[in-house]
């Protein structure tokens, strides 16, 4: 804890003299709960994702003073590369999620990856951490039923420091509820602890935790704390009168619990323990302060993770025991793609549906007919409407080994989850260097009398944002093709799926060896007189008008 104050503080100070760029939002006051928190967690299988004032837990849970100091410098040994803010940073490695700078997202993230090592054999707990002001955004509840529906040992802990910014928590809840007493709604359990005392606030985590690991559900914990030094090292607190700063400096749990060791007899070795870590400091805040920027070389090429190797598909579309079909198979657009997920769900263990009524009735469109029934509820199965914690679930799962497939009921539900999509899936390889491969299904597309709903075209929305792949197939063949090339990709990619042709035509699909093609234009037909550019849907039309005008002229 007073390394971290220290460090903080210092923080603050190279900021003042121009040395960090930026902002710094500083964790003094927060100490008493995250210390704790860090310490208590199992760092080997756990997850968290730390918010702006939990330098502590950074501190203790993965990395070197240094790593998280270059941070702060935005040098070229940060753990960003310095392409993000001060606290910006994790360590995905080590389950430790990079915050974005929207609050709440990163709940769900944790909620993932958690489901992701339990899945895999490992007694994880998660840590979603989030701030009183957080606690008003969708996400969070979003994430907190997410948790509950699928019973996910995730303790969320709100650090309650009264203020959200310059907010007051009376402006930001109703003053009839405490925060922790919202457990309640969500069916699961809920306790507030002060962690002004680092002492009572250990006690507490403790038992939470191993309750938590223990019975595989989640807790939500509000925890008392405290904001030292406003909101960032800009905030001038004017907003507070001299009354209220006073009662939040003597609300400081660190000097009382520094009394307390030092009453049992711990002078001496407090003050050994104190200039160590100090002298410690100052060598690591020179080390980082001498380390160059980076070179912005690389920045384009890094806003995708690279081109991955091919899976080594079964050449065939079927099962090896299926009944013989007569070779191709004559399948409309929607069968197609029900064959590719099929083939992927028998052939890749890692692979998991998830959406709205994608289970027993089989989506919104059939795509996912019967695909339940063969590969059961753990890799097949509905969500609750939420579709910002449910994608983010999906990107933790994709952080944790997995490739989530997620389908949305139509293309315009994503506009619930562009967050999630555009600044956090899509940012996460460029900040972190954190792999996201998952794909995210979108029927969309007009022609059934539907106006402003349901019928949007939103590729040139998603693709202005740097970091998603997207595939507009226009053939079952192309479907099928599609559906592989976006799986194996290693970036988050969008599949659109127009949905006037999901039953129009029935046409020839089999295995294709070169079906990572589709990633590339395809000459459809020859012609002297025009030039048609198109994709999806619109690629049928023009072949369409391209052959009347053949005949007609
Ligand atoms: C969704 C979202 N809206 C606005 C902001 C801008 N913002 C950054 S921190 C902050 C206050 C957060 O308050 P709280 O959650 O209580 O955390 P604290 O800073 O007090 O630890 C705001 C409004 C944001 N980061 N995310
Ligand atoms: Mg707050």
């Amino acid at each position: 804890m007073f390394l971290s104050r220290t460090a903080d503080n210092r923080i603050l100070e190279l900021f003042r003299q121009g040395l960090i760029r930026g902002t710094v939002t500083g964790g003094q006051g927060n100490e008493g709960l995250i210390v704790p928190l860090a310490l208590l967690a199992d760092k080997t299988v756990d997850v968290v994702s730390f918010t702006h004032r939990d330098l502590g837990g950074h501190l203790i849970w993965s990395g070197h003073l240094c790593d998280h100091l270059n941070q702060y410098c935005a040098n070229s040994a940060s753990p960003t590369l310095a392409r993000e803010g001060n606290v910006h940073h994790g360590d995905p490695t080590h389950r430790s999620l990079p915050m974005i700078s929207h609050l709440g997202a990163m709940l769900s993230n944790v909620a993932g990856l958690t489901d992701a090592q339990r899945r895999s054999g490992l007694p994880a707990v998660g840590y979603a951490i989030f701030g009183d002001g957080g606690s008003s955004t969708g996400d969070i509840h979003e994430t907190l039923n997410l948790a509950a529906v699928l019973s996910l040992p995730v303790v969320f802990v709100i650090e309650n420091n009264g203020y959200a910014y310059s907010t007051p928590v009376a402006e930001q809840f109703s003053p009839q509820i405490e925060l922790w007493r919202r457990a309640a709604g969500y069916g699961i359990e809920g306790l507030s602890i002060d962690a002004t005392d680092p002492v009572v606030a250990a006690q507490s985590l403790a038992t939470v935790l191993s309750r938590a690991r223990a019975e595989n559900r989640p807790f939500l914990v509000e925890a008392r704390v405290s904001r030292l030094r406003g909101h960032a090292a800009y905030d001038t607190c004017d907003y507070l009168s001299a009354a209220e700063n006073a009662t939040i400096q003597a609300s400081d749990g660190l000097p009382r619990f520094r009394q307390r060791l030092f009453d049992s007899g711990h002078a001496p070795a407090l003050s050994v323990i104190e200039s160590d870590i100090s002298a410690w400091l100052e060598t690591c805040i020179q080390l980082s302060l001498n380390i160059a920027r980076p070179s912005p070389a690389s920045l384009p090429a890094d806003a995708f993770a690279p081109e991955s190797a091919p899976f080594a598909w079964q050449t065939s579309v079927s099962a090896p025991d299926a009944p013989q079909h007569p070779a191709p198979l004559q399948l409309n657009h929607a069968q197609a793609l029900n064959l590719g997920l099929a083939k992927i769900l028998r052939e890749r263990p890692e692979s998991l549906l998830l959406g709205q009524d994608i289970g027993t009735y089989g989506g919104a469109f059939k795509v996912t007919e019967g695909l339940l029934a063969a590969h059961g509820r753990a890799r097949v199965f509905n969500v609750p409407l939420a579709e910002s914690a449910c994608t983010g679930w999906a990107v933790g799962m994709a952080l944790g080994g997995y490739r989530p497939i997620e389908e949305f009921q139509f293309a315009d539900f994503a506009t619930e989850a562009v967050t999630q999509l555009t600044l956090n899936a899509a940012t996460y390889y460029f900040r972190s260097g954190a792999k996201v491969p998952a794909v995210f299904r979108l029927p969309c597309g007009g022609g059934l009398t539907f106006g402003s709903f349901h019928s949007q075209e939103l590729e040139a929305l998603f693709l202005g944002m740097p970091g998603l792949k997207a595939l507009y197939p226009s053939t079952p063949q192309d479907a099928f093709d599609a559906l592989l090339a976006a799986y194996e990709d290693d970036n988050p990619v969008l599949l659109f799926e127009h949905k006037a042709l999901y039953r129009r035509t029935k046409h020839p699909v089999a295995w294709n060896p070169a079906y990572r093609e589709v990633w590339q234009p395809r000459h459809v037909r020859p012609g002297t007189y025009a030039t048609l550019v198109t994709y999806g849907e619109m690629t049928q039309l023009a072949n369409e008008a391209a052959a009347y005008f053949e005949t007609e002229y």
